[in-house]
Parts: structure tokens; sequence; C-alpha cells
């Protein structure tokens, strides 16, 4: 472990989301919701067909034309040690009109929401839109630390624990840097 915020509610950790044993981990998506690189890649690589399957029902049934920027949705988690993937669409960096911040906050308040309303405890977010997606490290340390407390203090909810995985120390000092946890 790293370093842990809001009396422990908070934990950043160095490591690889497929390997997480949370009730969710969250996919840093993009709209078509039918995989990529990344995170995205590795979770439907490491998680098997049943997590692309669900997908492409929600494609079907809710959002024929994409997921839009900044929402979630969640699969079952096929062979990954994880209950569940709440897949969220990050914004492109300087493709958004400036509304980037506003957009990677609405993941993480969308995705802690889903995460609620399915009575989880345990979530397990990548650093979304700090890879192919370019958004700036330190940027999105202040925008998705602000998103998580606020959504933690406001809402009604039972979630006991969330994870901030990093894939590199380095990314992880990043965030550690920048973070704006209370
Ligand atoms: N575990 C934890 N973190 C990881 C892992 C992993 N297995 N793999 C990468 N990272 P990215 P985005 C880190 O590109 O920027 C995909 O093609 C990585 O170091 O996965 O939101 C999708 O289909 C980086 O900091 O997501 C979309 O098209 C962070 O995870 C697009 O990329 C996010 O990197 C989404 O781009």
């Amino acid at each position: 472990m790293f370093e842990t915020f809001l009396d422990g509610r908070v934990r950043v950790l160095v490591g690889d989301i497929t390997r997480e044993r949370a009730d969710a981990v969250v996919n840093a998506a993009n709209s078509t919701l039918l995989g990529g690189g990344g995170v995205d890649g590795a979770i439907h690589r490491v998680g098997g067909g049943k997590i692309l399957e669900e997908c492409r029902e929600i494609r079907r049934k809710i959002y024929p034309e994409g997921l839009p920027t900044g929402e979630a949705v969640i699969t079952t988690a096929g062979n990954l040690p994880a209950r569940y993937v709440i897949h969220t669409v990050g914004p492109i960096y300087g493709m958004q009109d400036g509304r980037e911040a506003e957009l990677l906050a609405a993941c993480y308040r969308n995705s802690l929401a889903l995460a609620a309303e399915h009575a989880l405890a345990s979530i397990a977010f990548p650093s979304i839109s700090t890879g192919a997606f370019g958004y700036p490290r330190a940027e999105a340390a202040q925008v998705s630390s602000q998103a998580i407390e606020e959504f933690l203090k406001s809402a009604e909810h039972l979630i006991e624990e969330v994870r901030l995985l990093f894939f590199q120390q380095r990314d992880a000092e990043d965030f550690l840097r920048h973070q704006r946890f209370s």
C-alpha cells in the first residue's frame, strides 16, 4: 500500500487493475464499449467474452449510438477476480470544448453512483483518461480527488473503500503530489 486519505476510505496503490479483488473495477472504456487498448484491452482479455457480450447487449438495448463521455454502465466481471466491471468513457483531452474537467469528474461520480446503487462496498479505479486519451496526470489528480471526496461526503452509500490504482510507481507519485484530498 502507498497512502490513504479520508480516514482510510481512499487508498492509493500500484498494480494491475485486472488483478484487483474488489466488488467493482472500473474500465477506462471508449464509447463503443467493444474494447480497445490499455486498461480496456486488459480487462476484456483477462475477463473473457462474457463482459463483451454484456457490453454488446447494453449497446443494443440502451446506447445504440455508444456510451456518452462521462457516463457509466455496469456488467459482471467474467474471469476477473472482481464481481463487477463499471465501464466509463473518459474525455479525450483537448477535444471536449473545455469541458474536460467536468467530464472527468462525471466519470468518477457516475461510477461511484453505480457502485452505490448496487450496494457495493469496494471499488478500484484506474487513472481514467491519462493514457491514450492524453489527460495530463497533474490535472487528472486534482479533478479525480475532488470528485471522489465530494461523492463520498455527500451521497448515501455503502462504499467503504475506493482504491486508486496506478500502473507505475511514478504515476502514483505524480498523483500524490497533485491530489486535493482534505
Ligand atoms: N492496470 C492499471 N492501470 C493501467 C493498466 C492496467 N492493466 N493498463 C494501463 N493502465 P488507458 P484512457 C493505466 O489508455 O486514457 C483504450 O484503447 C495507464 O498507465 O487505458 O482513458 C480504450 O478503449 C493510464 O495511466 O485509458 C479507449 O479507447 C491509465 O491506465 C482509450 O484507451 C489509463 O490509460 C481510453 O483511454
